[in-house]
């Protein structure tokens, strides 16, 4: 067998294994839940009914990342998780002893699903999220600010500011001033979007914003892309049709939103689909807009298993064959997943996907 052809087979019984963990992803949850409570009686004393729900809610989140971590052959993606995990939870007053028994338990009934080597990597994946979760948690790194030298930098933090603030005019007046100073708009894609939307998300992650600031802030930045968007210069499409959308089961939309509006500016006919759009529907759009390419967003890992099978369907279409490019946070960890996705080509921001889409496309 070839290299690509064994890498092929390696990667369905990957998604098997993973297709596996999440069938039976309630009924582990809820008996790991249920073990760890019959140990600690104190936290149904503590927490009540909470306890169940929640815990029960927490270990089927484990399997997910599990199995997202399954498909893409990476302990890594899993480590990432405990460290998210860990600063999540012990910013939410849980210690990491919780953590590794949870982890552990889950653990123990993910493997007995599996055999083979989908239970050797699935061992590898829990040994090393333990592993992460005994060390605990490591100190909060500084927020993520751009350096004094950045153009941005001061339009950066003062947006940030805005949308902690809840200012939605005060945002659209930085982004626009910004807008006038930048040498391309993705800079200010990139430095004030971007950057802020991340350092929010951190901000709730170490608890220290509530989820209603979090979604207040994403929605400014969507109130101020639309702004921008029509204030923006834009010539006719010379390079080709773009469709943009973000699959089923995924929720987060900006960043597909910023690379339909980049390519957009770089002379691309697009259509944006938004996201969490059904597949049957993305591949009929393709078709009727006779897309040169497809981009395809997912930022929770545990929607690469869509990705896959919406790169499938497009491959499958009928007299069309669009370069497929994949891109957002799922991605970030594993730097070969887009080829295992079976994609043409990926990038981390929107100069990148600009940058990729040009390059299929000659
Ligand atoms: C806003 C937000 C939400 C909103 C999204 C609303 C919306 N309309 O988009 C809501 C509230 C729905 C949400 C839900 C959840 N979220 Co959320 N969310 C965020 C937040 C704060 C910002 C996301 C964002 O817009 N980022 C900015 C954009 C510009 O960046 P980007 O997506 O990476 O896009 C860039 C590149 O990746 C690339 N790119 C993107 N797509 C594509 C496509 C192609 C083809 C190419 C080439 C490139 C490309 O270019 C883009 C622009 O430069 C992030 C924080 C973060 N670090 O991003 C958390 C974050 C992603 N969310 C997180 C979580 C945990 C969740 C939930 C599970 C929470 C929950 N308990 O319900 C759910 C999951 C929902 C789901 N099933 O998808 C975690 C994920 C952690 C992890 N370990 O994976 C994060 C990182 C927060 C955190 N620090 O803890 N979330």
């Amino acid at each position: 067998m070839s290299a690509p052809e064994r890498g092929r087979v390696a990667l369905r019984e990957r998604r098997a294994g993973a297709r596996q963990l999440r069938a039976r992803k309630l009924q582990i949850a809820t008996r790991a839940n249920d073990a760890f409570l019959a140990r600690h009686q104190d936290w149904s004393d503590r927490y009540g009914d909470v306890a169940r729900t929640r815990g029960t809610e927490d270990a089927a989140y484990h399997l997910e990342f599990l199995a997202g971590a399954l498909e893409t052959g990476e302990a890594a993606v899993f480590v990432d998780y405990v460290a998210w995990l860990l600063e999540v939870l012990g910013s939410r007053g849980i210690r990491s002893e919780s953590v590794v028994e949870s982890l552990e338990l889950v653990g123990h009934g993910a493997l007995l699903l599996l055999d083979g080597d989908a239970r050797e990597s699935l061992q590898e994946m829990l040994d090393a999220g333990v592993a992460r979760a005994r060390a605990g948690t490591t100190p909060a790194a500084g927020a993520d600010q751009p350096t004094d030298e950045s153009p941005l930098a001061n339009a950066s933090r003062a947006f940030l500011h805005a949308l902690l603030q809840g200012e939605r005019q005060g945002a659209l007046g930085i982004a626009r001033e910004a807008l006038r100073v930048a040498a391309h708009p993705t800079d200010v894609y990139v430095e004030l979007f971007q950057r802020s939307l991340t350092e929010i998300g951190r901000q709730w992650q170490l608890n220290r914003i509530t989820v209603a600031q979090e979604h207040m802030a994403t929605a400014i930045v969507q109130f101020v892309l639309a702004q921008l968007y029509s204030a923006l210069d834009r010539s006719a499409p010379t390079r080709g049709s773009a469709l943009i959308t973000g699959v089923e089961g995924e929720l987060h939309q900006v960043g597909a939103n910023l690379v339909a509006d980049a390519l957009e500016l770089d002379g691309w006919r697009v259509h944006f689909l938004g996201t969490n759009v059904p597949h049957d529907g993305i591949v009929e759009a393709a078709a009727a807009m006779k897309a040169d390419v497809v981009g395809i967003s997912a930022t929770m890992i545990f929607n690469l298993d869509p990705v896959a099978r919406l790169v499938e369907s497009v491959r499958g279409m009928k007299g069309a064959a669009p370069h497929i490019l994949v891109g957002g946070g799922a991605f970030r960890t594993a730097p070969n997943l887009w080829k295992d996705v079976g994609a043409d080509g990926s990038a981390s921001d929107v100069r990148g996907a600009c940058a990729i889409a040009r390059a299929v496309q000659r």
